[in-house]
Order: structure tokens, then C-alpha cells, then sequence
């Protein structure tokens, strides 16, 4: 089991207090990272008590300390799942080899872009949602988005180590980078689309935790995959508390939407936003929206990137060692449809080049089964409305099918046609200026904003009026 140093400035249990070196560095870039959460971390209740949860070690089942804490005085760690006893490299030329403690020589740039691309996320999203608070529709929804945050801000810390400790002076230089761009700066944007977007309403924050979130289950799932041991177990502990962010998401959804049948049924003609609430062609299309925008961070359908990736053994599949046997994909192929000419044309490409896809694929399964569940909870409500997931060519800013205009359905169709179905399929100015209006905090324990269910339970077995945010200090 893994020693946790918490006594130390970082807490770690990655022997710091051995390494000096890496611990100066580190305790160097620290207050840079208090100064960026400061300036661009939440805004609202900065320095309240929040009952948040903090990891303390990476044990199954007792890795997390819950009570009250001020946000800049969280304890963000470095933590690394346990080691595998003799793992290997599960996929690419080398699989079945032993798996890398430092990085060789001929992967060093290509895995610092990585590890560097996925450290930028995290800070990105806190950026995105640093003013959302001012909003909130009760204390329990404000808290987990605290919850997130630290916890986002704790994925930095573990990329930031990876960086300090096997990159060198460079790997030093990327570490300030990340505390330099900004989500939706002109001239220092972050690095991927989906975190420039902004996030300044809570039907955005439950669509950005449960489908944006889920793209990083499925990332940091492949790079758990590394022949690099080091990301590994990192990635591994960070899915850990990924969990969490997708059960916001996810349960915020079902909340709204539920609430939305509710109204449905209560109000004169079923106008849901005659009482307050979402309606559900509304929800429809924020769905379509986050759902298209977190696609496009998979790559493109075709990558020689991502067959690199896989054949070095940087990058695995979902679950490469445990649901695979042929971990080269040598000799395999997958059909994709090309746009040529004006049609959809079948063409078969060598499977390492699909491997954006095929973890695009294990995606869209299980956003699909998230969508079943709010259906149960629509059925269950009478209502006959269900929601949908777009085809994943639908409104894809990158990739192959970027040029071209689909349906939902997936279907070609001429620009015409898109400039005449856009309003119907994506959120409209005026659907925005809807939500907007209903973005009021409500603070009181125990209350909740019309157009959210209250959740069935609290955080932690408190119940759900506990006082989850210390509104008065
Ligand atoms: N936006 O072969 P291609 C998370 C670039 S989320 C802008 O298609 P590749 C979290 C691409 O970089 C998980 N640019 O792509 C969630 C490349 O540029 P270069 C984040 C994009 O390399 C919520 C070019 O287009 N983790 O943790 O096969 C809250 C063409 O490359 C986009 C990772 O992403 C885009 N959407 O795959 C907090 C894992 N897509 O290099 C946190 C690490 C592509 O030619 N990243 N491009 O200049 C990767 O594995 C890969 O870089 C990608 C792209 C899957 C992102
Ligand atoms: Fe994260
Ligand atoms: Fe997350």
C-alpha cells in the first residue's frame, strides 16, 4: 500500500520529502497555482467553509475525508494509484513487454504534448464556471460545483508532477504555460474547442459535467492504458474522483428534465416556461450542443496521430488490457464513411488509425445508456417526450465531417438546409436569453430553484437541507 505523506506542503504519496529537487520545484510553482485559482478560480463564496471531500489516500473505499474547508486553503495532493505487480505494456508493437518507469527518449515530445493537452483541460473548466455560483439553484448544487472544481484543480496538480518530475526544465515551462492561457482568451486560449466555450448557466454545467466530464472518463481511460507507468497510475486514481463530476452531470440532468415533465403536467397547454421551468425541446438542444462540441474532443475519425499513439504504446483502448487479446490491431480495418461528392462513401482504414474512433464509439454507448436512464425518469413522470442523442456527425467542428452540413440523423443535407433547421436542432439567442432569465441563486437550506428537482439525497448521508455551503462565512 502507498505511504501518504500529509504532514508535508503538497500531501503525496509519490516521496517528495526524498526528492528534493522535484519538491522546490513544485513548492515553487505552488503559489503560482494559489495566485491562478485566486484570480480565475470560483468567484462567489472564494473563501466560505464548503463541506467538500479531500483525497487523503488512494485505498478503495477510504480515500476521501469529508468537512468543511476554505477553498484555497484545500488540500490539493499528489496521488498515484498502487503500482500492478510486473503490469506490461498492454498495447502497440511492445505490448507484453515491461512498462515504462522513465519515458524513452523517442517518445519524450510526443508525450509531453499529451500530457500537456490533458493538464489544460482541467484548469480550463474551473475558468469556465468561475463566476456559476452567483447563480446556484440551491447550497447542494453550489457545493458540488466546488466539489468539481478543487477536484479539477487537483488533476492539474497530478499532470503538473508528471511535468516537474520526468520533462525536465521544459516539462517546468509547461507547468507555467498551463497557469498562463485562459478559456476563451482571444490571444491565450486553452488548447481544446469545448473549453473555450463559455459555462454561465446551470443547464450548461450539468451538460458540460455529464458529457464534457465523460470524454475525460474515456481519455484518461486510454492513457491509464500507457506503457508510461507513471500517467497510468495517475490516470488511474484521477478516474476515481472523475466518477463523481459524470454522478453531477448525469443526476443534474435527470433533475432538470424530470422537473421539466412535472411543469409539463401542472401547467395550462403543458408551457413549461409559462411556470419557470426548462422545457424539454429546450434541454433538447443544449444536449445536442455539448454532446457535439465534447465528440470533437476524441480527434478526428482518421488520426496517423492516434495509430502513433497506439502502435508506441502511449495511448490504449477502454479497457486494453482487460477486454482485449490482440493488442497489436495489425492487419484489422474499420469501415468509416467519407464524404465524397456530395455522398456518405464507405471505406475501410487501418484500425490503428481508428482509434479516435473506436474510443469516440465506447462514448457514445455510454452516453446513450445516461440518456435511457432520463427517459425511465420522463416515463415516469407521464411524460411522453424523450430525449435524444444527435448522430455524431451532427454540428462537428472537427474531424472529416467538419465541411460538411448533417441532420441529427446523420444525414447530408446542403447548407440551405442547415442555415433553415439550425434554430430548431441548437440553442437559439433567444433560447439562451431564456435560461439566463431563470439563473437566480437561491440559498436558503433545503431549497431549490423551480426548473431543478431536489436531489433524492444528500452528499455523504447528510441530508439534503444540510448546510453544504456556510453562506454567511
Ligand atoms: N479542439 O489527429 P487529430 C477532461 C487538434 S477532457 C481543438 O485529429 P489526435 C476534462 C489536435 O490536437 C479529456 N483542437 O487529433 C473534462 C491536432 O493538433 P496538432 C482531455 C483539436 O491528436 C472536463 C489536430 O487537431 N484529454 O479531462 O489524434 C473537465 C489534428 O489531430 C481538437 C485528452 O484530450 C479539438 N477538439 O487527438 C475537466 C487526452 N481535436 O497536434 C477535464 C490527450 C483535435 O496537429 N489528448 N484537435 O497541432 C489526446 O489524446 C489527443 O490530443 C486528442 C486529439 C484526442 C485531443
Ligand atoms: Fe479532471
Ligand atoms: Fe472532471
Amino acid at each position: 500500500m502507498a505511504s501518504i505523506d500529509y504532514d508535508s506542503l503538497i500531501p503525496n504519496n509519490v516521496d517528495l520529502t526524498h526528492n528534493r529537487r522535484l519538491k522546490r520545484a513544485l513548492e515553487k510553482w505552488q503559489p503560482a497555482y494559489i495566485e491562478w485559482w485566486k484570480s480565475v478560480g470560483p468567484q462567489v463564496f472564494p473563501t466560505n467553509e464548503i463541506y467538500l471531500r479531500t483525497a487523503v489516500s488512494t485505498e478503495k473505499g477510504g480515500w476521501a475525508n469529508f468537512g468543511y474547508v476554505r477553498m484555497p486553503e484545500y488540500r490539493w495532493g499528489i496521488f498515484l494509484a498502487d503500482p500492478e505487480t510486473d503490469r506490461v505494456i498492454p498495447a502497440g508493437d511492445d505490448a507484453g513487454k515491461p512498462v515504462w518507469q522513465d519515458i524513452p527518449g523517442e517518445y519524450r515530445n510526443v508525450l509531453k504534448r499529451l500530457i500537456v493537452v490533458q493538464a489544460d483541460t482541467e484548469p480550463a473548466s474551473v475558468e469556465q464556471q468561475r463566476w456559476l455560483a452567483s447563480t446556484a439553484p440551491s447550497l447542494y448544487d453550489a457545493r458540488n460545483l466546488f466539489q468539481v472544481n478543487v477536484e479539477e484543480g487537483r488533476h492539474l496538480w497530478a499532470m503538473v508532477y508528471l511535468l516537474h518530475a520526468h520533462f525536465g526544465r521544459d516539462g517546468r515551462d509547461e507547468a507555467d504555460e498551463l497557469l498562463a492561457r485562459r478559456a476563451g482568451d482571444e490571444d491565450k486560449p486553452r488548447i481544446l474547442d469545448a473549453f473555450n466555450q463559455p459555462c454561465t448557466d446551470w443547464l450548461t454545467f450539468h451538460c458540460f459535467t455529464c458529457f464534457t466530464d465523460r470524454d475525460g472518463k474515456y481519455q484518461l481511460g486510454a492513457l491509464a492504458e500507457s506503457a508510461f507507468d507513471p500517467l497510468s497510475r495517475t490516470c488511474r486514481f484521477m478516474l476515481t474522483e472523475e466518477a463523481h463530476h459524470l454522478f453531477v452531470g448525469e443526476s443534474g440532468m435527470e433533475r432538470i428534465i424530470r422537473r421539466s415533465a412535472q411543469l409539463e403536467r401542472e401547467a395550462p397547454n403543458g408551457d413549461v416556461r409559462a411556470l419557470g421551468g426548462i422545457d424539454l425541446p429546450t434541454i433538447q438542444k443544449w444536449v445536442n450542443y455539448w454532446y457535439s462540441y465534447s465528440l470533437d474532443l476524441f480527434g478526428s475519425e482518421v488520426s496517423t496521430n492516434a495509430a502513433d499513439y497506439f502502435a508506441s504504446g502511449l495511448k490504449g483502448r477502454w479497457r486494453e488490457a482487460k477486454d482485449y487479446e490482440d493488442h497489436s490491431c495489425l492487419g484489422k480495418s474499420k469501415t468509416i464513411a467519407y464524404v465524397e461528392g456530395g455522398a456518405l462513401v464507405d471505406r475501410d482504414i487501418p484500425l490503428r488509425n481508428a482509434m479516435n474512433e473506436l474510443l469516440r464509439e465506447d462514448y457514445a454507448s455510454d452516453c446513450a445508456r445516461v440518456v435511457r436512464r432520463w427517459n425511465k425518469a420522463l416515463k415516469d413522470e407521464g411524460s411522453s417526450v424523450e430525449i435524444t442523442l444527435p448522430h455524431p456527425r451532427f454540428f462537428r467542428r472537427q474531424g472529416i465531417y467538419t465541411d460538411a452540413h448533417f441532420n441529427t440523423s446523420g444525414e447530408l443535407i446542403t447548407e440551405a438546409e442547415w442555415e433553415a433547421k439550425m434554430d430548431d436542432w441548437l440553442p437559439t439567442d433567444d433560447d439562451r436569453a431564456y435560461v439566463d432569465s431563470l439563473m437566480k441563486p437561491v440559498l436558503g437550506q433545503g431549497k431549490f430553484a423551480n426548473y431543478i428537482a431536489p436531489p433524492r439525497r444528500g452528499i455523504h448521508g447528510n441530508p439534503v437541507d444540510f448546510e453544504y455551503v456556510r453562506t454567511d462565512g
